[in-house]
């Protein structure tokens, strides 16, 4: 059978991974399209073998890059997330961790000149509509992907892409408390719905039995637990103006208890079916944000002060994920930065069988 060949850059995008393609180099037409990222992935099938992902959410993701036609983009990022084991991608969550990448791939592939020492991407982001600005050593005019950051769930230390954004409230849902709320109860346990660039359901871990410090494995394995949060996740999805969510990867669920190691709050996340090895870009954002929200199931359990600038760590599984929160005026959550790395791993053209997308039409 013949094979058709996609220009492709594989990349590490903070802790995730992804193929990263121009919109250009794949179908127009998004049936089409999805049809493709399941080839290349080679979803659904829960080892993954016949394709690129790696048998893991956070490994089975896909960055959709053009120039930007907007004046406050320079590129434009459509994140698809590849369903492992079902036939579907899921455009409904944004994926911060790849946007990481997204700067250097603009630079690699042309859409953006690099300057002489740094570059600054301003990238628009299609799946919540908002913008992300990424700044990165370019000496020479050339992403440099060395340096001295280490970011936990990563080995070794890279160079450091500052990514920052503002208001990214509602990406998703419409509002930062979609429910109207700082709290709702669901199956009899309280919960915040939060959406500062990511939806999350926080749920304190002791409310259902659980330390909070549980390894990612034994949390995968609890299926008990499991499905009371789906349940709750269930009919939150409704109540944060996501519809039925039932086939969805948002939104997440996150599991929270009290620091042990010194930062702001311990978190456990389920994206959503299975446990994160660290935590989103975007969920620590969305987390980070609820301990500053009085009345919010993070609040008393967090350790925050009133400082207009404040750097919340976030402890997860594998370490931890600072975020700075900026206060302007009244909104205590007006702007946010966060450091990541990313490196690209292999550029080729990836293979898929010719039936997927036929030569003739899309
Ligand atoms: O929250 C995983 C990841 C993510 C998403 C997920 C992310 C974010 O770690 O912005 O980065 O939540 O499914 O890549």
């Amino acid at each position: 059978m013949r094979q058709r060949r996609i220009p492709c850059l594989l990349m590490r995008g903070g802790t995730s991974k992804a193929a990263c393609f121009l919109a250009q180099d794949l179908p127009a037409d998004p049936t089409a399209r999805d049809r493709v990222l399941l080839a290349v992935m080679g979803s659904p099938d829960t080892r993954q073998i016949d394709g690129l992902g790696g048998a893991d959410p956070l490994t089975s993701k896909v960055a959709i890059v053009s120039a930007s036609s907007r004046d406050d983009a320079d590129v434009d990022y459509l994140f698809a997330q590849v369903n492992v084991d079902r036939p579907s991608v899921d455009y409904g969550q944004n994926c911060g961790n790849i946007l990481a990448a997204v700067g250097p791939f603009a630079v690699e592939r042309g859409l953006v000149a690099a300057g002489r020492e740094c570059t600054t991407v301003r990238i628009f982001m299609h799946n919540s509509g908002q913008i992300a600005e990424a700044t990165f050593a370019t000496p020479g005019g050339e992403v440099d992907y060395d340096g001295e950051l280490r970011i936990d769930g990563v080995p070794g230390t890279a160079g450091e892409i500052a990514l920052t954004f503002n208001d990214i409230a509602g990406s998703s849902c419409g509002a930062l408390l979609p429910t109207g709320q700082p709290r709702d109860r669901f199956d009899g346990i309280d919960v915040t719905c939060i959406d500062n660039g990511m939806p999350v359901i926080l749920v304190r871990a002791a409310d259902v039995n659980r330390s909070g410090y549980e390894s990612r494995d034994e949390l995968d394995n609890d299926s008990e637990l499991k499905q009371r949060l789906e349940s709750i996740r269930l009919q939150a999805g409704p109540r944060m103006n996501l519809g039925d969510v039932s086939q969805r990867t948002v939104p997440k669920v996150t599991l929270l208890a009290e620091a042990r190691y010194g930062g702001a709050i311990s978190s456990r996340t389920f994206i959503p079916h299975r446990c994160h090895a660290s935590i989103g870009v975007l969920g620590a954002v969305s987390v980070a944000s609820a301990c500053l929200i009085p009345g919010s199931v993070a609040d008393g359990l967090a350790r925050t002060s009133d400082a207009p600038q404040q750097r919340l760590s976030v402890e997860h599984p594998s370490g931890e994920f600072s975020v700075l929160l900026q206060r302007s005026g009244d909104n205590p959550l007006a702007g946010c930065g966060l450091l990541r790395t990313a490196r690209a791993i292999f550029a080729g053209e990836v293979l898929i069988p010719a039936a997927i997308w036929p030569f003739s039409k899309e």
